[in-house]
């Protein structure tokens, strides 16, 4: 009998672990997540791949944890025993660092030491993924790539430069198969509301439906690299299936301006964004990244991954899902994947 591969998800409730989820899923994994305890629901991105723990059929599995609690995640690895570790969790918003930057260290930085180590001191064999980003780059010229040199200029970028780092050792000093993503943006009708492709799609079909009438900005001027959450999560699943771990870029190579994408999202519903945009410096960040634009070659050559949607078309299935959510007021993502019953409305179920 061929066992049930087992995952474990850290930041499963995220944009990128509920796409992880799903696949893992797809895939056959009996998969774990760690969610955090929160006075409302958190879980609305995964609810729709919940079963009840009750069903013989259930695999995916949710247990309360923090990465800010080392005995919690060591007691969890030990039971779990996961083949595969996503460690994805993180305060990943790069403005809020400069507001909270003691806590992006203790969670973005030092939450990935805490993990290593529970992964170190439990001695089971998994393969462990680290999400780290092209913020990592920061000011170094595009296009970028494994080789580029880190010039990190945020309080966010410094602590996953921390964390790149200690994946890197992890894997040099102890043997561990421990591997970096270094991702560019990437995006999705699950994005957080204020990431700025999101505020921009949900503003758009607002705007289109009569229910606002300014979008209020930052820079528009800055470059980036936008591609679609669904495709970077089988890149990482990829990036922990050869025999040989290694760090790989993964971008569509397409530099948009924020001004560009804006201005496709807001064509997607007939509008002129001119009309509606104004600008507030509270958005502004002390000091900003210009240009991220990534080389994937690596990926491409070793692993096979290429991106497909590039950030104008990304606006169009971004606003798309905005419409159809401020029409119905449904959640968008429940139409993208077959949806298992389900009886708790607490995921939990406590
Ligand atoms: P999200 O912000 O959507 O999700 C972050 C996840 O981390 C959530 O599940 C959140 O839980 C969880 N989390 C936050 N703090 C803690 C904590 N203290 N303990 C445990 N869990 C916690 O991020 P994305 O899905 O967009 O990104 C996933 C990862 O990839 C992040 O590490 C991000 O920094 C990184 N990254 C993202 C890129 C992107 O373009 N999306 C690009 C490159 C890297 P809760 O739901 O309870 O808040
Ligand atoms: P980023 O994403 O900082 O690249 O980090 P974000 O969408 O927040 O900003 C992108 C660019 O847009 C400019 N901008 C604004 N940004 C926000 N959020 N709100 C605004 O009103 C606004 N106006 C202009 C920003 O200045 C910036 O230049 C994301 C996160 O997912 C990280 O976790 C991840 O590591 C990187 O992408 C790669």
């Amino acid at each position: 009998m061929i066992s049930t591969r087992r995952a474990l998800i850290t930041g499963i409730t995220g944009q990128d672990g509920s796409y992880l989820a799903e696949l893992l899923l797809t895939k056959g994994y009996e998969v774990h997540g760690l969610i955090r305890r929160a006075s409302t629901f958190n879980t609305g991105r995964i609810e729709h791949l919940y079963r009840d723990p009750h069903d013989p059929n259930a695999r995916l599995f949710l247990h309360y944890a923090d990465l800010n609690d080392a005995a919690r995640l060591g007691a969890l690895l030990t039971e779990i025993r996961p083949a595969e570790v996503y460690n994805l969790a993180a305060q990943s918003h790069v403005r809020v660092s400069f507001d909270e930057p003691v806590y992006t260290a203790d969670i973005t930085g030092t939450g990935t030491a805490r993990l290593l180590e529970a992964v170190r001191l439990s001695g089971i064999e998994t393969r462990y993924y680290q999400a780290s980003s092209s913020e990592l780059y920061g000011s170094s010229p595009p296009p970028q790539d494994e080789d580029t040199p880190f010039l990190p200029q945020s309080p966010y970028a410094a602590a996953k430069l921390y964390s790149y780092w200690m994946t890197r050792n992890y894997r040099d000093a102890h043997g561990m198969y421990a591997v970096n993503g270094i991702l560019f943006n990437h995006e999705s009708p699950r994005r957080g509301e204020t990431f700025v492709t999101r505020k921009i799609t949900r503003a758009a079909a607002a705007i289109a439906l009569g229910r606002q009438q300014h979008l209020y900005l930052g820079n528009l001027d800055a470059v980036r690299d936008w591609g679609y959450a669904a495709e970077y999560v089988e890149g990482m699943w990829r990036m922990l299936q050869p025999d040989v771990p290694r760090d790989y870029v993964l971008a569509t190579g397409v530099g948009l301006t924020v001004r560009d994408f804006l201005q496709a999202a807001f064509e997607r519903v007939g509008l002129d964004y001119e009309k509606h945009i104004r600008f507030d410096e509270r958005y502004l960040r002390p000091t900003e990244v210009d240009a991220l634009v990534g080389d994937a070659t690596r990926a491409r050559a070793d692993l096979g991954w290429e991106a497909t949607v590039d950030g104008k078309r990304l606006a169009q299935i971004m606003v798309d899902a905005d419409v159809k959510i401020l029409e119905h007021s449904g959640s968008p993502w429940v139409d993208e994947v077959d949806v298992p019953a389900w009886s708790n409305r607490s995921v939990l179920g406590v």
